[in-house]
């Protein structure tokens, strides 16, 4: 039978009651949906082997049933709407309500039997990247099996026989059905839960989209030039922030499906590359890191312990994948003086404000008027002020004493005293006391915060 417990573990208010009653009639799985962008708790497992359930960045855990032995899952296809941060709603296509879909997971050994039902307005398949199963599972459309035509379900069924981090998206029309955003997490938890064991473990997808602001759908033809970067589709402010709790071990894994390579970078650790969709790295084939180039259709997994506290933050490295909105054909005006040009503009419109001419940081500060339904290029604030990012960008939140299995924002870092950046005043801190006191360099009459 169907678990309730997992259910209700993964959302409160999942399940379409008119899909449950109308799928279960047929025998099949119950199809849980989920409606909500915020990241869900993880979902411990209550049978079989024991493991440590991932946290999905603003998704959630598919609930599964066993049947004979068999762990069953429902994905449904169909258009979603994806709310990519407050203020702007994409229609996607996803599964089970969201895009990305949701994570699976399951143990080394598992066999697991998923049911795929098509609701989309065309055919699909769903190809299991990085897993070794029968050809005939691997869901390549026309090669490997029939396309699965509208309103039909399908199913896959295959052995788990490897752990590790995989993915799953549609092999059929797959270029639309990628730029809509059809993509999930495949996660196969070691059948040793000792094996690679960590305290936290955080998954999401990079993934791209092209939306014009003031539109809803994804231009699906653009190849290159995308403007929303989104982590699990999802843009800064609104990506969660990966809650640690010091001192805990931490694994990342980051899956690339967008159309270029993302070097992810993290603040404040050196890290490893333990494992990507190939499987686990041994240990002496490792080497430091503090930036990993997720390469396209791959999987990178980091893992570090959280021995420093504070708020680091996480980007990709590409400075316009940290923008949202943008149109990339404005020209720089850094250095021209538009005074001029402005005196007579502002005759007409008297609210026009002259922009760029000293850079760009001023736009993360204003409040501009924006169409409905996008969101501003650079954005977010701190407790110092605009933090002018966007896209791909979220926080490493390490503070103290957070239990385990809490996920909850902690707020913003406080830099102890002596440890924040200062404004100079002509004054250096006395070189005896700051030796004396370790890290006291701060002027004790310094303002900041
Ligand atoms: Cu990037």
């Amino acid at each position: 039978m169907f678990n309730r417990r997992q259910l209700l573990g993964a959302s409160a208010a999942l399940v379409s009651t008119a899909a449950w009653a109308k799928t279960s009639n047929m025998g099949l799985p119950e199809a849980a949906v989920m409606e909500k962008a915020e990241t869900q708790p993880p979902v411990k497992p209550t049978s079989g082997p024991d493991y440590n359930p991932v946290v999905t960045l603003n998704g959630w855990t598919l609930p599964y049933r066993m049947n004979n032995g068999v762990k069953e899952f429902h994905l449904v296809a169909e258009p979603v709407e994806r709310e990519m941060a407050e203020g702007m709603t994409a229609y996607l296509w996803g599964y089970n309500g969201q895009s990305p879909g949701p994570t699976i997971e399951a143990v080394e050994g598992d066999r697991v039997r998923i049911f795929v039902t098509n609701k989309l307005p065309e055919h699909t398949t769903i190809h299991w990247h990085g897993m070794i199963l029968p050809s005939g599972m691997d869901g390549v459309g026309g090669l490997t099996q029939p396309h699965i035509p509208v309103g039909k379900t399908f199913v896959y069924e295959f052995d788990l026989v490897k752990s590790g981090t995989f993915m799953y998206h549609p092999h059929s029309d797959e270029m639309v059905q990628m730029a809509m955003g059809m993509m999930g997490f495949f996660v196969v938890h070691p059948k040793d839960p000792k094996f690679m064991s960590v305290d936290r473990d955080f998954v999401f997808l990079l993934n791209a989209y092209d939306i014009d602001p003031g539109s809803y759908v994804p231009k699906v033809m653009e190849m290159t030039d995308f403007n929303m970067w989104c982590w699990n589709s999802r843009v800064f402010p609104d990506i969660s922030p990966l809650v640690v709790s010091k001192n805990d071990r931490v694994r990342v894994r980051v899956g690339n499906l967008t159309m270029t390579n993302h070097p992810i970078h993290m603040h404040g650790y050196d890290f490893e590359v333990t494992c990507t969709d190939g499987g686990w790295v041994r240990p002496e084939a490792r080497w430091p890191e503090v930036s990993i180039d997720i390469p396209v259709g791959a999987m990178r997994a980091y893992e570090f312990d959280a021995k420093y506290a504070g708020d680091w933050a996480i980007h990709c490295h590409k400075s316009h994948h940290t923008m949202n909105a943008m149109g990339h054909d404005i020209p720089t005006f850094i250095g021209v003086d538009k005074t001029k040009v402005a005196e007579k503009i502002k005759k007409i419109r008297p609210e026009y404000m002259p922009m760029g001419t000293k850079g760009m940081a001023d736009m993360g500060e204003m409040e501009m008027e924006i169409p409905e339904n996008t969101i501003p290029m650079m954005t977010g604030w701190g407790p110092h002020g605009p933090i002018e990012m966007g896209g791909m960008f979220s926080v490493v939140k390490v503070r103290e004493g957070i239990s385990a299995g809490d996920y909850a924002d902690p707020g913003w870092y406080e830099n102890p005293p002596g440890t924040q950046a200062w404004e100079w005043t002509g004054e250096v801190p006395d070189a005896t006391k700051s030796k004396d006191a370790k890290t006291q360099i701060t002027p004790k009459h310094s303002s900041h915060g």
